[in-house]
């Protein structure tokens, strides 16, 4: 049997990726953080078919342990201090986090089982102020945020460490993947949850930042597939993943207002708050190397996306509703 190890499991795309690799027939080990109260909301359907091992990305010792305790054949390195503006005022913590805690999960790795092989989250937030449209596995990063910055360390410890030690170490460049089990602050499920709020009457306006950002927005549950495609290839390579397809955030609230029966017009707020010190205007990936080498293609498009996103919030605050 197969064995997996997820950092970040309590996480959106580690959540996703327990799923997958239990339909695989993995046997799967995620690492969790020590907290005084549980934050398991994304896994607690998967209660007794995962084990957890307390860990965590800033304790080298405690990554050793984990480790060598689960001898996983695959490690996926999905934790970090993932939101954008947090790491302009956590910018320390978020290099500790974001980028060192890569170069520990190696060091695990290197002292631990060089056969292990290792999936690293980068992220097209590397590319930043883009130099080329549409960004590929060959595009040069400019980052315009400290997590920015600290994913391009996290990148380069991976390329690093592949041909330094030789390890079966690969990044994948992902786009931004969204669903029903996205983070609040993140703008699309901020705009799903206030659009729905809204038409249960739960709440009058929302407020967003920027409306002329553009994004290249995928399904998680399909790029979860991406990650695992990475590691069962001959040789270890990095992969752009992404849809060829980028919308700006007004599309994307005009989309969920519209699926509910609303027009964002006449609720959407722009709030100089939302802004950020520095922005990235537009991304588009080109994941024709993934759809070439991984056969990986995404299946659910832009309207299906915002769909399943609002009808899930849809569903969840009912329900909310009815038990006031
Ligand atoms: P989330 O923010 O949903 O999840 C982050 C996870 O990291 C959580 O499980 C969190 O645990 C864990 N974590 C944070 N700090 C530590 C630590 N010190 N020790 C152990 N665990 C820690 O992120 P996503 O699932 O959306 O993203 C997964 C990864 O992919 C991240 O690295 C992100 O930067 C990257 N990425 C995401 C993209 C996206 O669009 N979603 C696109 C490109 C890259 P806890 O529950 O305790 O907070
Ligand atoms: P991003 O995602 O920064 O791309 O990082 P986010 O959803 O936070 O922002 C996308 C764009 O929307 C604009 N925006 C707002 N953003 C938020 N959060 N809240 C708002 O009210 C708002 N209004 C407009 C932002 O300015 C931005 O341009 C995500 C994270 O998952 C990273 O970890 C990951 O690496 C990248 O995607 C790829």
């Amino acid at each position: 049997m197969k064995k997996a190890l997820i950092t970040g499991i309590t996480g959106q795309d580690g959540s996703y990726l327990a799923d997958f690799l239990l339909s695989k027939k993995y046997k799967v080990y995620g690492i969790v953080r020590r907290s005084s109260t549980e934050k398991v909301e994304r896994i607690e359907h998967l209660r007794g078919k995962v084990t957890i091992v307390q860990a965590d990305l800033l304790d080298q010792f405690s990554l050793i342990d984990a480790v060598k305790s689960t001898r996983p054949h695959e490690i996926y390195n999905l934790a970090a201090q993932s939101f954008v503006p947090t790491s302009w005022t956590q910018a320390t913590l978020t290099g500790e986090f974001t980028a060192l805690g890569v170069t520990k999960l190696l060091e695990a790795i290197r002292h631990v089982d060089d056969k292990i092989r290792f999936y690293q989250a980068s992220s097209s937030e590397m590319f930043g102020l883009v130099q080329e449209t549409p960004q590929t596995e060959k595009t040069p990063f400019y980052p315009r945020s400290p997590y920015g910055v600290a994913k391009v360390y996290g990148h380069f410890i991976t390329v690093n460490y592949r041909e330094s030690y030789d390890l079966f170490a690969v990044s994948g460049i992902l786009f931004n993947h969204e669903s029903p089990r996205r983070g609040l602050e993140f703008v699309t499920r901020k705009i799903s949850d206030g659009a729905v709020r809204i038409a249960l009457g739960l709440a009058k306006e929302l407020r967003l930042g920027n409306l002329n950002s553009k994004r290249d927005w995928g399904y998680a549950g399909d790029y979860v597939e991406a990650m695992w495609l990475m590691l069962q290839q001959k040789r270890p390579q990095d992969f752009v993943i992404a849809t060829g397809e980028t919308h700006t955030v007004r599309e994307f609230a005009e989309a969920a207002f519209d699926h509910v029966g609303l027009n964002w017009k006449k609720f959407v707020k722009v709030d100089k708050k939302f802004y950020r010190p520095a922005e990235v205007n537009v991304l588009l990936g080109n994941p024709a190397k993934a759809k070439k080498v991984l056969r990986w293609k995404p299946r659910v498009s832009f309207n299906e996306l915002v769909r399943m996103m609002v009808d899930a919030d849809l569903a969840r605050l009912e329900k909310k509703k009815a038990r006031r």
